[in-house]
C-alpha cells in the first residue's frame, strides 16, 4: 500500500487498475467466504457492497484503502465498470513492486538457433528414448502412446484434453513429463525440449533422422499395427495448408485476447479463431500422421509442435499477468465460463490424468507458473510473432463497454456442426458462390463418438473473420470435408451432422 495519497486514477479498468487493488490476504478471506475478488463478474456485481466497505474503511480489516484507490473505484463503478485492456496504467505500475523475474533452468528455445552441440544432445535424447523398451515409461513409445493410442493402463485409459478449458494446462504437463523422459537417457540430464516457430517453415533438422519419421514397435490398436511408419505432408503443402487454414493470423489473434476462453477459443462460445484454431489448423497441415488425433503424437515433431503452444500460452500469460492463480482466475468469465473457473478451483477437477500421481504429481494449479513451479521458461523465436492485429471482438461480454460497429469486417460463424458423425479430423470450408473463400480445420479422434470430453462437446462452431466486401453479393455455403476420405468420399453431407447454419455478424470494436 502506497503510503501517500495520490491521485485517483479517472478512466479505471478491470485489467489495468481493479484487478491490482485485492491483496492475497484479501481474497482468500473473501473466497472461503464464497465471494472471489479475482473475478470480474464477482466484482462487478458485488460493487456496490465492495464500495460501502471500502469507502467506511472497513475493509480490508485493519488495512483501509487510502483514499485515492477507493475514488478508483468509485470511478471504476460509474463507468459501468469497463473491462479494458491489459495496458498498464500509472495506478498499476505504482501499486505492483515488480520483483525480478525468477530464473529457469530449462529455457527452451528456437529449435532453429540451437548450435550443432545442443542439437546433437536433443537428437540423441529422442534416439535414446526410441531404442528404449517399448514398456519403459521412458520410451517414446509410452511417452507419445500418452496422447490417445494405445492409451495408458489396462484397460486402456485416454486423458488428452482438446477443446475444453483444461487443453492448455494438460499439454504443459505433458511437456514436462516427455522432457524428464529425454533427460533420462544417459548423459543428457541438462537436455531441453526446443520448439518450432509454427509462422516460420518445418526446419530443415526436423527432416532428418530421429525427427523425420517412427516406426511403431508394436500394434496400438485403431488400424495402426507393428511397422507403420508416420507420415507427413511435403513441405510445400504443409506450408500452403498453414495459409488455408489461417494458422498466423489465429494466432496473432489470440495473443490480443484478453480473456481466458478468448484466446484458448472455442469453449463456451468463444470464437473458434484462436489458439485451439490455430493448433487444429497446424495438426492438419502437416498431416497424415498428425492429422489424425489417434496417432498424431507418434510423429516426432508433435513435441516440437506443442512446445510450441505451451510457448504462447506462456507469452499470453504473462501479458495479462495471469501468471498466478489470482492473476489467471482474473481473466475468466464465470458467468459465462464456470468450468473454466472450476478446473482451478475444485479439488476434484483440478487433476491432470495421468500426470496427477507419482512422478509428475502435477495438477492445473502447479502448471500455472511455468517458470516457479516447474522451472521452465521460454526465449522468444528468432523472428518474434507480431502482434500485428488490433483487438476486435463482437463478445456480449463487455456490454459495459462502448462499442463501434467495424463496417469493414464481419464475421461469418458456421454454427451447429455435430461433429460425432464425422470420422476423424476434418476441414470447413466457408463458400461463396460455391467457390471456397476460408477454411478452418478440426483436430479430433477417429471415433469421436467414443470420447467422453468429444461427446460432451459434440456441437461444434467457426469462426471466419473477413472483409464485408468478400461475403457480400453471393450466396454463402459450407462444405466440410473429412480427412479420412474413406468412408463417405471427399464430402460429407450436411443432413447427417445436424445441417450447420452461417450467421454473419458486423464486428464491433471496442478502441
Ligand atoms: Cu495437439
Amino acid at each position: 500500500m502506497p503510503s501517500n495519497p495520490s491521485t485517483p486514477v479517472a478512466n479505471p479498468t478491470w485489467y489495468s487498475d481493479i484487478r491490482h487493488l485485492f491483496t492475497q490476504d484479501d481474497i482468500d478471506h473473501m473466497r472461503s467466504q464464497g465471494l472471489d475478488l479475482s473475478i470480474y463478474d464477482v466484482v462487478k456485481d458485488n460493487s456496490s457492497i465492495i464500495y460501502g466497505q471500502v469507502a467506511s474503511g472497513s475493509m480490508p480489516p485493519g488495512n483501509p484503502w487510502p483514499s485515492d484507490w477507493v475514488e478508483t473505484f468509485l470511478n471504476w463503478m460509474t463507468n459501468d465498470c469497463p473491462k479494458g485492456t491489459n495496458a498498464p496504467s500509472l495506478q498499476q505500475a505504482r501499486l505492483f513492486k515488480a520483483a525480478a523475474a525468477p530464473v529457469a533452468s530449462r529455457i527452451r528455445r528456437d529449435i532453429t538457433t540451437l548450435s550443432d552441440g545442443e542439437l546433437a544432445l536433443v537428437k540423441k535424447a529422442f534416439e535414446g528414448m526410441i531404442a528404449k523398451d517399448p514398456d519403459d515409461p521412458n520410451s517414446f513409445f509410452k511417452q507419445a502412446g500418452i496422447h490417445w493410442l494405445p492409451g495408458t493402463g489396462t484397460p486402456p485409459r485416454f486423458f488428452c484434453q482438446h477443446h475444453a478449458p483444461g487443453y492448455n494446462p494438460w499439454h504443459r504437463a505433458y511437456l514436462v513429463g516427455f522432457e524428464n523422459a529425454m533427460r533420462s537417457v544417459p548423459g543428457c540430464d541438462k537436455v531441453t525440449l526446443p520448439y518450432w516457430d509454427i509462422t516460420t517453415p518445418l526446419p530443415e533438422v526436423l527432416k532428418l533422422p530421429p525427427f523425420d519419421q517412427y516406426t511403431l514397435p508394436r500394434d496400438i490398436g485403431g488400424g495402426y499395427n507393428k511397422g507403420y511408419v508416420t507420415e507427413r505432408f511435403d513441405d510445400a503443402t504443409i506450408a500452403a495448408k498453414l495459409v488455408q487454414y489461417d494458422v498466423t493470423a489465429d494466432i496473432q489473434r489470440a495473443l490480443t485476447k484478453t480473456d481466458w476462453e478468448d484466446f484458448h477459443g472455442y469453449f463456451a462460445g468463444a470464437p473458434y479463431n484462436t489458439i485451439i484454431a490455430a493448433h487444429d489448423g497446424g495438426h492438419v497441415s502437416i498431416g497424415n500422421t498428425m492429422a489424425d488425433q489417434n496417432v498424431a503424437a507418434f510423429d516426432p515433431v508433435f513435441f516440437f509442435f506443442h512446445c510450441n503452444w505451451d510457448r504462447l500460452f506462456w507469452k499470453w500469460q504473462k501479458s495479462m499477468q495471469a501468471t498466478d492463480l489470482n492473476g489467471l482466475l482474473s481473466t475468466i468469465n464465470k458467468t459465462k465460463d464456470p468450468l473454466s473457473y472450476q478446473i482451478f478451483t475444485l479439488p476434484i477437477l483440478q487433476k491432470l490424468d495421468p500426470f496427477s500421481t507419482a512422478p509428475l504429481n502435477l495438477n492445473t494449479l502447479s502448471i500455472i507458473n511455468s517458470v516457479t513451479s516447474l522451472d521452465v521458461d521460454y526465449e522468444e523465436p528468432r523472428t518474434p510473432t507480431l502482434m500485428a492485429f488490433q483487438t476486435k471482438t463482437l463478445r456480449s461480454s463487455l456490454t459495459s463497454q462502448k462499442f463501434e460497429v467495424q463496417p469493414d469486417l464481419v464475421n461469418v460463424r458456421v454454427q451447429g456442426l455435430n461433429r460425432l458423425k464425422i470420422p476423424g479430423s476434418f476441414s470447413v470450408h466457408l463458400q461463396k458462390d460455391g467457390q471456397t473463400i476460408a477454411s478452418k480445420a478440426f483436430f479430433q479422434p477417429n471415433e469421436a463418438e467414443k470420447c467422453e470430453n468429444c461427446v460432451e462437446n459434440a456441437v461444434v462452431h467457426f469462426d471466419f473473420e473477413l472483409p464485408l466486401a468478400e461475403v457480400t453479393g453471393g450466396k454463402l455455403g459450407v462444405w466440410v470435408e473429412p480427412i479420412d476420405k474413406s468412408f463417405v468420399g471427399d464430402r460429407f453431407p450436411n443432413k447427417l451432422m445436424g445441417n450447420p447454419t452461417v450467421e454473419v455478424r458486423l464486428l464491433l470494436s471496442n478502441e
